[in-house]
């Protein structure tokens, strides 16, 4: 995307505010700053490295630092500040991004400090988010999560656009101007919340008119850049979900219909990224990828078990559903492991999970998935032969749906057919005159 693209995007109210200041841009350069609190986080800034490209950010040099607990003026303390600067000025970088979140004071300080500007990880991704966000609902999203960062940060930001000469007025912003700001932005939130609420509401209604249908649910969750569009397009038989090889491709649901079984249909539901410590003002943004989740008949987790990280990254994962969705629910659906990207993985890289190791790029154990998933999905569903009396065959309404049944031959007492029935079919069949001729091996198994 290119930045004229982007910037006929920007959110009207935020851009006020951020100007240059608090957004990144596509011909900016970073220096990445990563700290290691008690040795955690190792690997990470790989990470930051990604989502500084996601957000268009070459990486020009990496810093990072072990230290037991954050400065509380600068993060890093003096010493590291005056080595970050030094790098930033012989690569000359425009922006450094912290891979930790930063107090409104410490950016500040840090900005004045290292004579650029400074980003955090929670407002990267924020940019992202507003980069990427394509439907009306996503955007009110980013853009109450961009306000709900903001309100903090509003004086310090104030200052530095003041200085640039952009945006709102030419003096520094006095306490009442910082007031008047502060209840604009607390108004734009409250009206973009009401109207998100509504869109929850409406989602509610069509679940409702779905669950009518009697196609059971199917929600792809896992971290971002795991395969869950991927596996998507594959289950639903060419759907038609954006792919792409950069964090948080996808920013909407999206439902799709599949076959799991002759005669057996889901309803697949692509779903927003999860990423480890998500910015708490984005959660609200994942109110629907939560909510599919949470109605679901079936969860999908899907774990790129090619990254390093796969471990942390299944917890991070875990940790958020049952925080936000199963804490919620007294009767949580239940959760199949699909472990990815196999091709790409090493040949012990699955032993640490439970679930159906596949490879969504090229299809490879797609048959045994779907087998599964029809196996959790319709529990009692047994495959039988069956002979069924002709006078039958019309009053049976399941048999009619496409694909439910194969018929091997047509006999003088009826047809001979073969299929998968749920145990309420096959009592009604027998009721109408049908013999079971024969039970398949698979229904023996289940
Ligand atoms: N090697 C390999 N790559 C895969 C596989 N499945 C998906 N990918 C690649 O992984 C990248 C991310 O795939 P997506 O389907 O967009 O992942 P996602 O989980 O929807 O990502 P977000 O929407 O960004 O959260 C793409 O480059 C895919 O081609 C796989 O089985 N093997
Ligand atoms: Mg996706």
């Amino acid at each position: 995307m290119n930045d004229e693209k982007r910037d006929g995007e920007r959110l009207p109210l935020v851009e006020d505010y951020l100007g240059t200041r608090a957004r990144v841009y596509g011909n900016e350069q970073a220096v990445l700053v990563g700290v290691n609190l008690d040795g955690r986080g190792d690997g990470l800034l790989d990470e930051l490295v990604s989502l500084a490209d996601t957000a268009g950010i070459p990486t020009l040099a990496t810093v990072t630092q072990n230290r037991s607990r954050p400065d509380g003026a600068t993060y890093i303390g003096k010493g590291k500040t005056e080595e970050v600067r030094a790098l930033a000025e012989e690569v000359r970088a425009d922006v450094v991004i912290f891979n930790n979140d930063l107090s409104p004071g410490q950016s500040r300080n840090l900005e004045e400090a290292l004579g650029r500007k400074v980003v955090d990880r929670t407002q990267l991704i924020l940019d992202i988010f507003a980069q990427r966000a394509a439907t009306k609902e996503a955007k009110l999203q980013v853009e109450v999560a961009q306000l709900r960062y903001l309100l903090p940060r509003l004086r310090g930001w104030g200052e530095a656009l003041t200085n640039a000469g952009a945006g709102i007025g030419t003096r520094g912003p006095g306490e009442t101007k910082l007031e008047i700001d502060r209840n604009k932005i607390r108004r734009r939130i409250h009206a973009i919340e009401k109207k998100l609420r509504e869109a929850s509401e409406e989602r509610e209604v069509r679940r409702k008119l779905r669950g009518r249908s009697d196609v059971p649910q199917v929600t792809l969750v896992g971290y971002t850049n795991s395969g869950k569009s991927t596996l998507l397009n594959q289950l639903a038989g060419g759907a038609d979900a954006f792919v792409e090889d950069k964090l948080f491709a996808t920013l909407d649901t999206l439902v799709r219909r599949g076959t799991v079984a002759p005669g057996r249909s889901a309803l697949f539901i692509d779903t927003v990224g999860f990423i480890r410590d998500l910015p708490h003002q984005l959660v609200p943004a994942f109110a629907a990828t939560l909510e599919a989740a949470r109605y679901a008949d079936l969860v999908l987790h899907v774990i790129d078990v090619a990254r390093p990280t796969a471990v942390d990254d299944c917890r991070a994962v875990e940790e958020t559903l049952a925080k936000e969705v199963f804490a919620k629910e007294d009767a949580p659906p239940p959760v199949l492991n699909v472990l990815n990207k196999i091709d790409a993985a090493s040949e012990f890289a699955t032993r640490d999970f439970e679930g159906v190791a596949i490879c969504a790029k090229d299809g490879r154990n797609l048959d045994l998935l779907r087998e599964r998933v029809a196996g959790l999905l319709y529990p009692d569903d047994r495959e039988v032969e069956i002979l069924i009396p002709h006078t039958a065959v019309r009053s049976l309404e399941f048999l009619r749906a496409k694909d439910r049944i194969e018929i091997i031959e047509y006999v003088a007492e009826g047809a001979r057919a073969r299929g998968r029935f749920s145990r309420e079919e096959l009592t009604a069949a027998e009721a109408a005159g049908s013999t079971i001729t024969s039970a398949a091996s698979a229904a023996e198994a289940g």
